[in-house]
């Protein structure tokens, strides 16, 4: 399910936002209300489209695998609420592991399976992961580099999205990664208001769109 399935193709370079519908049992999402924020918008002169995926095991990836096929986006950044984190989360790692502490949309509770069978263990993000965090806190709003994205559907998008950027020619120069997002006002505390949750995902596709090297060039964030 997307909400923008009448975007047409793009005649200008696109960014590429994904958020995830409400899970476990929640009425709302924050990535996708913050991603949806964003749809539409000119960032440094790129088209941003926002996209919700469900959170479903196989089923997210399959719409996101449709939408970078459309778009061929130049930069992706897939985003998640992990209830419970205080900051904005950017991850550094997806590993190849399904491991599901509750049961995603449709039911499914895989444990201890590959995201994508013979596919290497892990992939690190290519955004400028420092440079973000950095960016973040200089306009005060809360934010950590985090080294799990978990073994729920997030991470299971995280992979699938790092796993097609590195092996689909046509995606090559595509860049991509997974930010975590708190819960917004009323899901519990601690909380970020939408307002900032939005705010810092446009200081992200600035941050990504402005620096090809990461402050310091290491693993995971030499791209
Ligand atoms: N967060 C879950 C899946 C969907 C979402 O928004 C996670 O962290 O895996």
């Amino acid at each position: 399910m997307t909400d923008h399935a009448n975007v047409k193709p793009a005649v200008r370079p696109v960014v590429l936002l994904t958020g995830f519908d409400p899970f476990g049992g929640a009425s709302v999402n924050p990535s996708w209300q913050a991603v949806r924020s964003l749809h539409g918008r000119q960032i440094q002169d790129r088209q941003v489209v926002g996209v919700q995926l469900p959170t479903v095991f196989g089923e997210a990836l399959r719409v996101l695998d449709t939408w970078l096929d459309q778009l061929r986006p130049e930069l992706v950044i897939c985003v998640g609420q992990a209830g419970g984190r205080s900051a904005i989360s950017i991850e550094r790692v997806a590993i190849n592991v399904d491991d599901a502490p509750l049961r995603d949309n449709a039911g499914a509770q895989p444990i201890d399976q590959p995201v994508v069978p013979g596919a290497p263990a892990a992939y690190f993000s290519t955004l400028p992961i420092k440079h973000m965090r950095a960016n973040l806190l200089a306009r005060n709003l809360p934010a950590e580099v985090s080294q799990t994205a978990g073994t729920f559907v997030c991470n299971h998008v995280f992979f699938g999205l790092m796993h097609r950027l590195s092996t689909h020619p046509g995606l090559r120069h595509t860049r991509g990664g997974f930010v975590h997002v708190p819960w917004m006002p009323g899901q519990g505390e601690p909380f970020l208001s939408l307002e900032h949750t939005s705010q810092a995902l446009h200081v992200l596709v600035h941050t990504a769109l402005s620096c090809a090297r990461d402050i310091a060039a290491g693993a995971g964030s030499s791209h």
